[in-house]
């Protein structure tokens, strides 16, 4: 008894030594790399690597130096949110309505996050300072979170914990140094000081559609000394990885999350607001998974859609179906794409849609709201720095140029710009015969991409909330008995190009309020003012969808009468929330003095809404079936900045846009 209780025992304990040196073996064979993407805040390739002489960035170059730099690198967003959501979702935000600003819509279950995927198969997933994904962080996406905003560098203390180091990790570290509202307070919130600026002030490049202006170049100054701070940094983090010994295991892959920080760069889809950085370093012995030699300059077309495959790649992990983008890196690596495209939905609180195709030297840019002009006051383009207010004022006084005035003008319904010859975009090719060829091209490529993507874009934010409600948008766009994609499309088209009157009466009388929509857009794009137009107009603003009535309501007023037209704005104004609200609110700034019979009941409405807490960002510990809550809580936060800067107007007999740049090259 005694002497088999001792053997049971005996094997016990053998079997417990087995099983601990066979996990203990198995956590030291894990050979697979740690990834490590480095994410900069906002800014272009303003790096001496990419041939940028005022730039002072010796580790970024060094890195590039020794790795691969990557020259037709896109953003497919020129904004954060809609950007990172597209690189964490490896789908484009405007597949899954993820597109606007500060938004969330549910998605479907198996749209995950890439950090899920990592972690799923075995990796230890961090994400250090900045979370701005723009969709609920999922419960498994991260081991763990740094939320400082302010690091350069993550001590991986927490990882070495409870990894010993043995378990690889994925991480991402989000840099903010160069962050637009770091122009004027440093990282600690300090004042920036003209004496503290290292680059030559006098010498800062100014791109010509910017006006001659001391203050200008000195922000651009201090924006490429911000970027020097972001070399600093990664030369921190590099030397942090060679002290831990993980040096020789970690791929690090740069990158910023779009282009500079200042008006028409951020927020803008021209290539000044698209084109980022991408440099990939690999350690000696793993350059078999690299796609190219040491210092190599590659022009292969790469955006932010294709950096989850790439990472899963690299894990060796297989690239789930519905990713939209491509694995550049790692074993096998897929054919590069003939186009990068890219995308401007709602910017904060100012509404627009416009898609965009780059193909390596051509840059095309659809404009589906032309009437809507290139510079909306964006309330946080005058918190962060004066260079907006700058230009604007210059505008107003008459002292820029054609090229400088654009800006402040109508869009036409095309652009197209050749990279390699004007590289700051300022001659749109759209209209000149000789293009025509790659025009078209370009032109059907971006709706093709459209189509098979199924862009959300063309539903409009108002539309997308009234469509989805609290469904999947993702799969109602997808499945069996889906409408007619194509059919939205072709109006989104015609409305922004055709001159054919009746296709846009006989889109406002189709059954379908997307279609509707655009066949009312079309009518106030053109300016027809027929009597039927009008006619049909007034029958519009009683439509069931509240997007089709703003929009009508606009056109009322602009091309007939306004009354009962603003008396339907100030109805959704004051009856809606969320999308149909903000929506609404744009409509009447955009109507400059025309609002100001309904000036008292917007001053009610804002005390009303002023005490309102609202925030503008999702916070982490938000929950599945939060998304419409919150959602209306960010869109409250943007309807009050509309409605502040519409006050300000009416207050002061001038409204903020009260002149127009002529519209040049018009293709409508
Ligand atoms: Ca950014």
């Amino acid at each position: 008894m005694t002497k088999n209780r001792n053997s049971s025992l005996l094997f016990i304990c053998l079997a417990t030594l087995l099983l601990c040196l066979i996990s203990r073996n198995a956590q030291a064979t894990d050979q697979r790399p740690n990834i490590l993407l480095i994410v900069s805040d906002d800014h272009s390739p303003m790096l001496g690597t990419y041939g940028d002489e005022y730039a002072t960035t010796p580790n970024l170059d060094a890195m590039a130096s020794q790795g691969i730099q990557y020259n037709h690198a896109w953003s497919n967003a020129p904004v954060c949110s809609p950007a990172r959501a597209t690189l964490i979702t490896g789908m484009y935000a405007t597949s899954v309505g993820l597109q606007n600003m500060r938004t969330l819509f549910a998605m479907p279950d198996y749209v995950k996050w890439l950090p899920e995927y990592m972690q799923k198969a075995g990796y230890y997933t961090v994400n250090v300072g900045k979370h701005d994904y723009n969709t609920l962080e999922p419960k498994d996406a991260w081991s763990e979170r740094v939320m400082s905003r302010t690091l350069k560098n993550w001590d991986r203390s927490n990882y070495f914990k409870q990894t010993d180091g043995k378990k690889p990790f994925f991480a991402i570290v989000n840099l903010l140094h160069s962050h637009e509202s770091k122009v004027m307070y440093d990282m600690e919130g300090k004042p920036r000081s003209v004496a503290d600026i290292k680059h030559n002030i006098d010498e800062a490049p100014l791109a010509k559609y910017f006006p001659e202006d001391s203050t200008i170049r000195r922000i651009i100054a201090q924006y490429y000394d911000n970027v020097s701070e972001v070399d600093e940094a990664v030369g921190i983090i590099f030397k942090s990885l060679e002290r831990d010994n993980l040096k020789d295991n970690t791929i690090v892959i740069f990158m910023a999350d779009h282009g500079t920080g200042v008006a028409r760069s951020k927020r803008w889809p021209y290539n000044s607001g698209l084109q980022i950085p991408l440099i990939a370093h690999f350690p000696e012995k793993l350059q078999h998974l690299a796609s190219a030699p040491r210092g190599s300059k590659v022009n292969e077309i790469v955006s932010f859609v294709d950096i989850a495959p790439t990472v899963l790649n690299l894990a060796g992990l297989e690239v789930p179906k519905h990713f939209q983008g491509r694995a550049f890196l790692g074993k096998s690596p897929a054919q590069a794409p003939q186009y990068a495209f890219g995308f401007r939905d709602r910017m904060d609180e100012r509404l627009d849609l416009v898609r965009t195709a780059m193909d390596g030297r051509y840059h095309y840019m659809r404009n589906f709201l032309p009437k809507l002009p290139y510079a909306q006051h964006i309330d946080s383009q005058y918190a962060f720095q004066p260079l907006m207010p700058i230009w604007h004022k210059a505008f107003n006084d008459n002292k820029l140029d054609k090229v400088q005035s654009k800006w402040f003008g109508e869009k036409p319904a095309e652009e197209l710009y050749d990279l390699q010859n004007d590289p700051h975009e300022t001659n749109n090719l759209a209209a000149v015969p000789k293009h025509q060829k790659v025009l078209k091209r370009m032109r059907e490529a971006t709706m093709q991409w459209m189509i098979d993507t199924r862009d959300t874009g063309v539903l409009t934010e108002a539309g997308m909330t009234g469509l989805a409600g609290e469904n999947v948008l993702f799969t109602l766009l997808r499945e069996n008995d889906a409408p007619d994609y194509g059919a939205f499309l072709k109006a989104a088209d015609q409305a922004s190009r055709s001159t054919d009157l009746n296709e846009h009466l006989t889109n406002i009388q189709n059954p379908s309020p997307i279609i509707r929509f655009w066949g009312v857009t079309g009518l106030q794009t053109m300016g027809g003012n027929s009597a039927q137009a009008v006619k049909l107009l007034e029958q519009a603003l009683k439509d069931k969808s509240a997007a089709v009535r703003v929009v009508a309501a606009e056109a009322l007023c602009n091309i007939s009468s306004c009354t009962h037209a603003l008396e339907e704005l100030m109805h959704i104004t004051e009856s809606q929330k969320g999308a149909a609200r903000l929506t609404a609110i744009n409509a009447i700034d955009r109507l400059d003095m025309k609002a100001k019979p309904v000036e008292s009941r917007l001053r009610t409405l804002a005390k009303k809404l002023s005490p309102i807490k609202s925030r503008s960002s999702v916070s982490s510990e938000a929950k599945k079936g939060d998304e419409v809550a919150i959602q209306a809580n960010m869109h409250l936060e943007y309807a009050k900045r509309v409605l502040k800067r519409t006050l300000q107007d009416l207050a002061g007999g001038k409204p903020w846009q009260r002149n127009k740049a002529p519209l040049e090259g018009d293709q409508r």
